[in-house]
């Protein structure tokens, strides 16, 4: 059985009041180790460390040596491959076919992914007149911002965590990690490679825990702290922000969504339909991008039902490493809970349910699995809860359309703004639609196509900021002008 430790400045370690809990594969439910919860000593340790780390040799190293370092490590997580893909596909379930091709590698891809960025991006610089003819000149000079508090979710667990600690590090602050208490391992692992590549002590830590009255929200009041980014649901968004306000510090935050799908009588069907198979039902529906409701123009609304329908029924569940699957369980007992009492709530509201809507029958082992079956649905109110909430779950409502301005209304009706998908041949139509829609990524003809220099996050109550590209570097440095009088 394993034991997940906090990794502080350099070294494992438990915590001192001994306490731990459970980590378990939602595959079969059962017990891979113990964790460590931080407390208050433990945190505090963590940040002291990294804000020790942040004057001591990482400040001495020149933006190209760290580069260089941030490098090794994005190459030393593909060396350990096998070892992250295990980890990764025991604590979330998710078929190795898919987190060998997206998990894992992105999580080495983030560390390489900025280093362009920073050596590439220039700082403004403005010549101003003086009354005494002699002139000024500013120019812009960034610094790190110093101490950055990094608190991930589990869906994409070695991603999200490294698509933050990569960029934090590249423009040369350190982090404090707290990973979900879902999927403690692959968080853990990165430790080991960062002793590996050298990187110093106390430039990357780790602290375990939950959110409320735990290492989450020890970390984020921590006076020490910088700033804080953040990838979770909107309600813990709205509490690190208040954490956040002692003190003023910074935040990036990237919540939830209930994105919608456009699907066009114009568009090429056969890309709609499977571009919406991956939107709604990989990761088993727990992509924050992930479509939960599918807007389909009325000519084409059958016939999209009916081959989505069959192309869910291909789905196969199973164990991460067997040969076809392409379905995993949801992360947790807890998750599944969640989203069986939606799928529970769309029947009450009225639903017509095309498939799905229960729990699949596995053999005895995975029986004990947070195992759901792939559901849609169609006939729901446009108010009903099941199309206003995040479900997170492998799931979508289809709901017919007539005009184009219908389609746009029907798709911004909802608190939130993360991301949208619109499926059309017609590009003036492209242009002009994915203008009107209130989100932060919109994809046309495509889904999760990731570009790591573009702008990614939320509108409305799917965030705050924007990370990727340069937009990383705005976050996670201080930007200072300097004016000389000449
Ligand atoms: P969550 O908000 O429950 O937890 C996220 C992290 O916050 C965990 O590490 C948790 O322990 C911690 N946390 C909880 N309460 C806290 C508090 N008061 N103070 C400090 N830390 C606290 O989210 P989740 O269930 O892990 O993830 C699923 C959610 O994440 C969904 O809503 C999904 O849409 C969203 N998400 C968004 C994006 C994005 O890029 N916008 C990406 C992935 C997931
Ligand atoms: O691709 C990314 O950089 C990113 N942040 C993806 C988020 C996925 C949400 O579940």
């Amino acid at each position: 059985m394993k034991e997940y430790l906090h990794f502080i400045n350099g070294e494992y370690l438990a915590s001192e009041s001994g306490r731990t809990f459970e980590n378990r594969c939602p595959v079969d439910n059962r017990l891979l180790g113990m964790v460590s919860e931080a407390g208050e000593r433990e945190v505090d340790q963590a940040v002291v460390a990294a804000t020790t780390a942040l004057k001591g040799p990482w400040s001495q190293l020149t933006q190209a040596a760290r580069i260089a370092l941030l490098n090794k490590v994005a190459d030393r997580i593909n060396e350990r491959f096998d070892e992250f893909l295990e980890a990764e596909c025991n604590d979330t379930g998710k078929p190795r076919a898919l987190a060998s091709h997206i998990d894992i590698p992105r999580g080495a891809a983030n560390f390489k992914a900025f280093s362009e960025t920073l050596a590439n991006a220039p700082t403004e610089s403005f010549q101003l007149d003086t009354p005494d003819g002699t002139g000024a000149l500013n120019y812009g000079h960034r610094k790190p911002k110093g101490v950055i508090a990094v608190i991930s979710p589990w869906n994409l667990p070695l991603l999200l965590m490294t698509w933050k600690v990569g960029p934090a590090l590249a423009c040369g602050n350190t982090v404090v990690v707290k990973p979900s208490e879902d999927t403690p391992a692959t968080t853990t692992l990165l430790g080991e490679v960062m002793n590996e590549c050298g990187v110093p002590p106390g430039v990357f830590n780790v602290v375990h825990g939950f959110g409320p009255d735990s290492a989450g929200e020890l970390l984020t009041a921590h006076p020490l702290v910088n700033a804080i980014t953040f990838t979770g649901e909107t309600k813990t968004g709205e509490n690190i922000m208040r954490a956040a306000s002692v003190g003023l510090r910074d935040i990036s935050l990237e919540c939830g969504g209930k994105n919608a799908a456009v699907v066009f009588a114009d568009c090429d069907l056969d890309k709609a339909v499977e571009g919406t198979m991956r939107s709604a039902f990989a990761n088993c529906g727990q992509v924050c991008l992930g479509t939960e409701r599918v807007y389909v123009e009325r000519p084409i609304f059958d016939e999209f039902v009916s081959r989505l329908k069959l192309q869910a029924e291909t789905l196969r569940p199973g164990r991460p490493e067997a040969e076809g699957v392409n379905l995993g369980p949801l992360v947790s007992q807890k998750h599944k809970a969640k989203v069986m009492s939606y799928y529970d709530l769309a029947v009450s509201e009225g639903a017509t349910v095309v498939l799905g809507g229960g729990v699949p029958a596995m053999d005895s082992q995975l029986a004990e699995g947070a195992w759901v079956e792939p559901t849609i649905w169609t006939g729901l109110a446009e108010d009903a809860r099941v199309n206003k909430e995040e479900i997170f779950g492998p799931c979508c409502h289809i709901c017919p359309f007539d005009s184009e301005a219908e389609a746009i209304a029907l798709a911004n009706n909802t608190p939130y703004g993360l991301a949208a998908a619109v499926w059309t041949e017609n590009t003036a139509r492209a242009v002009r639609v994915s203008a009107e829609l209130d989100v932060g990524i919109c994809w046309v003809n495509s889904w999760f196509l990731r570009d790591l220099r573009t702008a990614f996050g939320g509108a409305k109550q799917s965030g705050i900021g924007r990370e990727g590209g340069v937009h990383s570097l705005e976050f996670y440095t201080e930007l200072k002008n300097v004016c000389i009088k000449l």
